[in-house]
């Protein structure tokens, strides 16, 4: 069953969300994908956000960029986890997506990753963790990754002997 929706405002935000969906295929967790525009289509954006839980949606990712209003209009209409991804814009670096995510008034909570790739992948981590808090198997596979990245370092160190 589908437990991790992945919206993003624009095509141009698949270079990002794909970090987030990457990770989500390493850690074998079900995902969906879409383009849900909070200004182009709005009238998707709260269909969505209404029917997620009831689809058995636990976590919702939602990137975007610049007037980056999605996560929040999407927090505003579920009470499912939001995570926001402040997709990198051209403009501003990104920082204006940041601002736009992360300044959520008290009572609508979105948390929000990093700028960019490391933010999208680390998206797909914490839903992962929010799954894993519930279910065993996910949490054993967290597990896994990290010490794949311990050993990763292990093997940066012996590089760096050589
Ligand atoms: C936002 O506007 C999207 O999330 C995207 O980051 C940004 C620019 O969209 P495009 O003009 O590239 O479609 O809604």
């Amino acid at each position: 069953m589908t437990q991790i929706g992945v919206i993003m405002g624009s095509i141009s935000d698949w270079s990002t969300m794909e970090e987030t969906c990457k990770v989500l295929d390493e850690l074998k967790l079900d995902y969906e994908k879409e383009i849900i525009s909070a200004h182009r289509t709005p009238e998707d954006m709260f269909k969505y956000a209404e029917e997620a839980r009831s689809r058995g949606i636990k976590a919702i990712i939602a990137g975007a960029g610049g007037a980056a209003h999605l996560p929040g209009m999407v927090a505003a209409k579920t009470t499912l986890p939001v995570i926001g991804v402040p997709v990198q814009s051209k403009a501003l670096n990104g920082l204006d997506s940041l601002y736009s995510i992360v300044q959520m008034p008290g009572g609508v909570p979105v948390a929000t990753v990093a700028i960019g790739t490391a933010g999208a992948k680390n998206a797909g981590i914490l839903a992962a963790e929010m799954i894993g808090a519930f279910d065993d198997k996910v949490a054993e596979r967290l597990e896994t990754y990290r010490s794949e990245m311990t050993t990763k370092v292990d093997d940066m160190r012996g590089e760096l002997r050589d």
